[in-house]
């Protein structure tokens, strides 16, 4: 182990015995949704995973350590402190040099997960390339993380403030499958249709554990995208939802947004924008990623054994 990494004794007694773990990301609580509901969502997301069956691992960057396992203070302190930086593969070396706190991306959380040996996790959605790319060349990290780093992400897709149709083509170049759990379409976060196909339908999470399984046996370098629609009845109104989207970008352009800051800010309107309504559909599909993640690690644990 490094000297950096700091694994929780109920996470690593699990990863020990070859018990399922899922691991949770923390951009979601400092960055993803205002407080109390980032604390609500965090703790919900760890129980649900426990319903289903393993031992949750959310990571964050705290006091010089990549933690994995927080306790309810240290969620209750990334929702609160607001100073929080968003952390990401770059800003791991430059914030634990400095002895900062981070918040983990997909990106970053991937990475942490895999140095602790947990290979399935769960968040709301995966960053993409960004609509306008072509000329911005904005791709989140967090596709070249998947490029690279042997963790399956379970998603609900990711929302059309990205171009889909773009991420999608990048995840196809570098390999990473993306799987729908009983979905034949890419699903839009918020909304369970995009346009977009998946790369292969499978219904159980024991045939997705099985696709895990041949990448692992096979040494293939890179992580897996697991896409679970949100429920059908939490998706909200597509065509509400465009509009409140086509703002938001417009009022990032406005004010010149870019880098690491569009996302968060781009988060943060749609969610003023459109009231409770998307905070609620947004745990939602948070607990049934939850759910759906803590299945596959029992499934792929059980194969292990
Ligand atoms: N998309 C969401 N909710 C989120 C994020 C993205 O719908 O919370 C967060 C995740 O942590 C993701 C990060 O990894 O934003 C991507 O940021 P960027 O686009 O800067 O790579
Ligand atoms: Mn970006």
């Amino acid at each position: 182990m490094n000297e950096y990494l700091s694994v929780a004794p109920e996470v690593q007694s699990a990863l020990d015995e070859g018990r399922p773990v899922v691991a949770l990301e923390s951009t979601i609580i400092s960055h993803g949704f205002p407080y109390p509901a980032n604390v609500e969502c965090a703790l919900e997301a760890e129980r649900n995973v426990r319903v289903g069956g393993a031992i949750p691992a959310t990571v964050a960057l705290l006091g010089g350590k990549l933690r994995v396992g927080l306790t309810p203070d240290d969620i209750e302190h990334l929702a609160r402190a607001g100073d929080v930086e968003k952390a990401s593969r770059r800003d791991i070396p430059v914030l634990l040099s400095a002895g900062r706190d981070g918040a983990t991306t997909v990106a970053g959380t991937m990475l942490v997960a895999a140095m602790a040996g947990i290979s399935v996790f769960a968040t709301g959605g995966i960053g993409g390339v960004h609509r306008g790319a072509q000329e911005s060349f904005d791709v989140s990290a967090d596709l070249l993380e998947l490029a690279r780093t042997d963790v399956a992400v379970v998603c609900a897709g990711a929302k059309s403030i990205l171009d889909l149709g773009l991420t999608l083509e990048v995840l196809e170049t570098h390999g990473v499958p993306v799987l729908g759990y009983r979905t034949d379409e890419f699903p839009a976060f918020y909304t369970r249709s995009s346009g977009h196909g998946v790369d292969r339908r499978l219904d159980s999470a024991a045939e997705i554990a099985g696709v895990l399984r041949v990448r692992r046996d096979l040494g293939l370098a890179g992580g897996t995208v697991i896409a679970n629609p949100i429920a059908v009845e939490h998706e909200l109104d597509p065509e509400w939802l465009d509009g409140i989207i086509a703002t938001s970008l417009a009022r990032a352009d406005e004010l010149r947004i870019h880098g690491k800051e569009i996302t968060p800010f781009l988060l943060g309107s749609i969610h003023e924008l459109s009231g409770g309504a998307s905070e609620a559909a947004n745990k939602e599909l948070v607990y049934s990623n939850a759910r759906l993640a803590a299945a596959i690690a029992s499934e792929l644990a059980q194969a292990k054994g």
